[in-house]
């Protein structure tokens, strides 16, 4: 097993993509020996992660799609996961996706996975971060992951990528003043994209003036038609701006290893325990007149 092991492992180094998408079937899936991947996993340098969120139908497909046009005339290795919140059987979504990256699918330079939420208490975070760190022991220069930004999943992106772009349309001038908060602490750049509409210029004033506000001007408000495939390489300048100052951020990065490995041994501790072996001893106990939640609950 554990040659085979090192033989995917050693693949995915030299950027098989066969290799990788053997590996994160493996881990999504929990086979045999993913346990052991997982253990002899190694960066060879730390590929960047850039989220890119915002609400449905902002063009984040569209916009990832035209940051590989960008990338590939760099000659930049990328990794792009589509996380698709919706139900795992909405394969629309997926499609949709795969439809508009279409050219990109057989790219050599280009690795591409879609991956199904399987809902909000699922076990999509949990795998995201080792899909992720799969990826990023292959020699990528960036790994992009798509997700729609609706609530605690813009949160969570933003807990996982070394830069998170928040990608709005100009209409959403006014959708801004309530989401502020939450968006303002996640964003490390702006897209307002579908710039081709009229509102795009108001929205920029409105977000600099917010920025301006909250101090945080360094944060930078990039103007994009995606599917013109304009602004790309302003954006793509100002995640590299943004990621020279994340690197540099260690407490940041101490704070985030730290909420990994919680989540590691918060999964590894419950692996044991089955709800429905708990379920079966709680309908007993519960007939129970002196039925203690607290005494039944500690013997798990
Ligand atoms: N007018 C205009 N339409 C765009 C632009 N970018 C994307 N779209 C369109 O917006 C729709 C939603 O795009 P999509 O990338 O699927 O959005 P997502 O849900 O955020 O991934 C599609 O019909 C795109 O063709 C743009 O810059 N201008
Ligand atoms: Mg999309």
């Amino acid at each position: 097993m554990l040659d085979k092991i090192t033989q995917i492992l050693q693949d995915i180094k030299l950027g098989n993509f066969q290799a990788i998408a053997r590996a994160i079937t493996m881990v999504e899936n929990e086979l045999a020996g993913s346990e052991a991947l997982l253990q002899h996993l190694s960066a060879q340098k730390e590929t960047k992660v850039v989220g890119i969120t915002g609400p449905p139908g902002a063009g984040k497909s569209t916009l990832v799609n035209a940051l590989l046009h960008y990338w590939m005339q760099q000659n930049k290795r990328i990794a792009v996961l589509a996380v698709d919140p919706s139900s795992p059987f909405n394969l629309g979504a997926l499609l949709g996706d795969r439809i508009r990256m279409s050219e990109f699918y057989t790219h050599p330079n280009v690795y591409i996975r879609s991956l199904a939420s399987r809902g909000a208490l699922g076990g999509l975070h949990h795998q995201i971060y080792e899909i992720t760190d799969i990826l990023k022991h292959a020699n990528f220069d960036y790994i992009l992951i798509e997700t729609v930004g609706v609530g605690q999943s813009e949160i969570d992106i933003a807990g996982m990528a070394d830069c998170t772009v928040v990608t709005l349309v100009p209409e959403a001038g006014d959708e801004i003043q309530t989401l502020k908060s939450g968006i303002m602490e996640i964003a490390d750049v702006f897209v307002v994209n579908k710039a081709d509409r009229p509102l795009a210029d108001s929205l920029i004033n409105t977000l600099k003036a917010m920025l301006h506000d909250h101090a945080s001007q360094s944060i930078e408000v990039i103007k994009t038609i995606a599917s013109e495939l304009e602004g790309m390489e302003h954006l793509s300048h100002a995640i590299d701006a943004a990621l020279i100052k994340e690197n540099s951020n260690k407490e940041r990065k101490l704070a985030l290893t730290l909420e990994k490995c919680w989540r590691i041994i918060q999964y590894n501790k419950m692996k044991s325990i089955q709800k429905k072996e708990v379920e079966n001893a709680l309908k007993m106990a519960i007939q129970k007149e002196d039925f203690n939640l607290y005494k039944f609950s500690s013997q798990f």
